[in-house]
């Protein structure tokens, strides 16, 4: 269905925008495990399966940023577009239960 398609790649397109547009630091700090799980699926999405050599030693930040992408195997560009708009809503979904009360009814 081609709708269904155009549609799940708006909401990606929406959702990596809002993540780059992020200022660096703010009151939200993503940990490690969160960027990464953004980082293969966004991967996974615009490149499809990982077939790059794992970097090497002296770069353990880029292991690990392939280990996050390799681990998606052939999981569909359209399934890893759906995965990452959900996990966008799970961590906007954390924030705002995570605000304190004067300021979530402010
Ligand atoms: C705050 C405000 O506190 C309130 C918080 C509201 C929270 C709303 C909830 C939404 C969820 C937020 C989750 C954030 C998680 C961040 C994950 C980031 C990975 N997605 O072009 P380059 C890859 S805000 C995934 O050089 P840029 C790209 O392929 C305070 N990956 O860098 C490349 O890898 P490779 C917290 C992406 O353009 C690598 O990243 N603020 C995306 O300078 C670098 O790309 C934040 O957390 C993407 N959309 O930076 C800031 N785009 O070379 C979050 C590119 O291997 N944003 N990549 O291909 C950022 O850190 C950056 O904008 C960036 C891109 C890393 C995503």
């Amino acid at each position: 269905n081609m709708t269904e398609t155009e549609n799940h790649q708006k909401r990606f397109q929406a959702a990596v925008d809002v993540i780059q547009s992020l200022p660096k630091k703010g009151e939200y700090t993503p940990s490690y495990d969160v960027m990464l799980r953004f980082y293969g699926l966004y991967k996974q999405a615009m490149c499809g399966p990982c077939k790059v050599a794992k970097p090497g030693f002296w770069d353990p930040v880029g292991r690990y940023k392939w280990d996050a992408w390799n681990r998606l195997g052939e999981m569909s560009s359209e399934a890893a577009m759906t995965a990452y708009v959900d996990e966008m809503k799970k961590i906007a979904q954390e924030v705002i239960d995570c605000m304190p009360i004067n300021e979530k009814t402010a």
